[in-house]
């Protein structure tokens, strides 16, 4: 009796199995596939380190070849690179942080021969007003989804983006898969997609809209998608109250920012752990990846930031990788710094040297090609 139970177990599991290895593309490309699958191996064993346009610009410079941040301090790039694509949506040549769009594309297959891991954020355009993404005005989700009157406006969007992601492609001409994070922190009401215009059925509607276009429309098949919400989150239930199910997600994660004083406050690292732990179940419910996909203390006004906070919040979770916001510097128009990794010199630099050699964080050097899309 037993036997046959496990027997019957046994059969299922595999019957299951190639399912749930496989992400929620089923016509995903080769590497895409391996890409989702060598993710949820590395969840296991460490969190890879990722740096928003790290290659392009940090702290005091731009475009230099080689250059990095994340390099002068630790003698090592990062593994996930982060890029971000508003402003595509407009026909720029430069996103919306002045990054032109055909050196991104650049930074993107270098990074990729390597083996690292990129992902794509989209501070897009408000289809409807025309305004930035920052433009929370009612009815736009409404009006850009079918039946809406700005619905060929936003599939005209979506039609640029179809057109960037098939462009990236490798040496042999490979397309190179991306990790999209479309429509993010909506528990948040900042953005036109946001909680403060977008109720949850309509948000649902619009990631299963843009996935659905994009990959049985459009036929893009080197995406993975992340589900991504601020932390103004606290348990499952209120995470997954705007989830748009399993068949358009790959990734659940979410973005959080540290503010106040880590020295002498842990409230930051406490929370941000508790909502890990709410991520991390999830993913394990739903055989998803989890992942930290924003996250930074502006300035890092804490030497010991990296060792004594960020991986006391991370360093016990099973994540895929953490990533950290730009090195914008000095931005004259808002007449404001910001950072989120140190520069060489800075304050927080033997730390971030610390929390490098940790065995649990991972860079560049700690991956390859074969690791990662193989
Ligand atoms: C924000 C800031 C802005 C930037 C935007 C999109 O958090 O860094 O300066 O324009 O992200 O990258």
């Amino acid at each position: 009796m037993k036997v046959s139970i496990l027997l019957v177990l046994n059969i299922f599991s595999v019957l299951l199995l190639p399912a749930q290895n496989f992400p929620s593309d089923h016509h995903a490309t080769e590497q895409t596939v391996q890409l989702y699958r060598n993710l949820k191996l590395i969840s296991d064993k460490g969190i890879l380190f990722g740096h928003q346009d790290d290659l392009a610009y940090g702290v005091n410079w731009k475009y230099q070849p080689g250059k990095s941040d994340v390099k002068d301090v630790t003698g090592d790039y990062p593994a996930v690179y982060g890029w971000e694509i508003g402003h595509l949506e407009i026909d720029a040549a430069v996103n919306l942080d002045s990054v032109p769009f055909d050196r991104m594309k650049e930074y993107i297959s270098s990074a990729y021969s390597k083996g690292g891991v990129i992902t794509i954020s989209w501070h897009g355009t408000n289809p409807m007003t025309g305004k930035t993404a920052w433009d929370p005005e009612n009815g736009t989700v409404e009006s850009i989804l079918p039946g809406g009157d700005k619905q060929e406006v936003f599939k005209a969007q979506l039609d640029k983006v179809a057109d960037f992601m098939l462009g990236l492609k490798d040496n042999k001409e490979a397309l190179i898969p991306v990790i999209f994070r479309p429509f993010h922190e909506h528990t948040g009401g900042w953005f036109w997609w946001g909680n403060k215009t977008t109720g949850n059925d309509l948000y649902k509607k619009l990631f299963r809209f843009t996935v659905q276009y994009l990959r049985d429309t459009k036929n893009v098949h080197n995406l993975l998608y992340a589900y991504n919400t601020g932390s103004e989150f606290n348990d499952a239930t209120t995470y997954l109250q705007r989830y748009p199910g399993d068949d358009v997600v790959d990734i659940v994660s979410f973005d959080t920012y540290q503010n106040g004083n880590p020295a002498i406050d842990s409230s930051w690292q406490v929370k941000t752990s508790q909502l890990l732990s709410v991520i991390e179940r999830i993913a394990a419910e739903k055989n998803k990846i989890a992942a930290l996909a924003e996250v930074g203390f502006n300035k890092i006004p804490y030497d010991q930031w990296w060792t004594n906070t960020l991986y006391k919040a991370i360093g016990s979770h099973k994540l895929a990788y953490v990533l950290l916001w730009r090195n914008a510097g000095y931005k004259a128009k808002e007449k404001e710094t910001e950072f989120y990794v140190p520069y060489k010199g800075h304050s927080s630099e033997l730390d971030f040297k610390k929390f490098y050699h940790l065995p649990k964080t991972l860079f560049q050097s700690d991956i390859n090609y074969k690791l990662i899309y193989k």
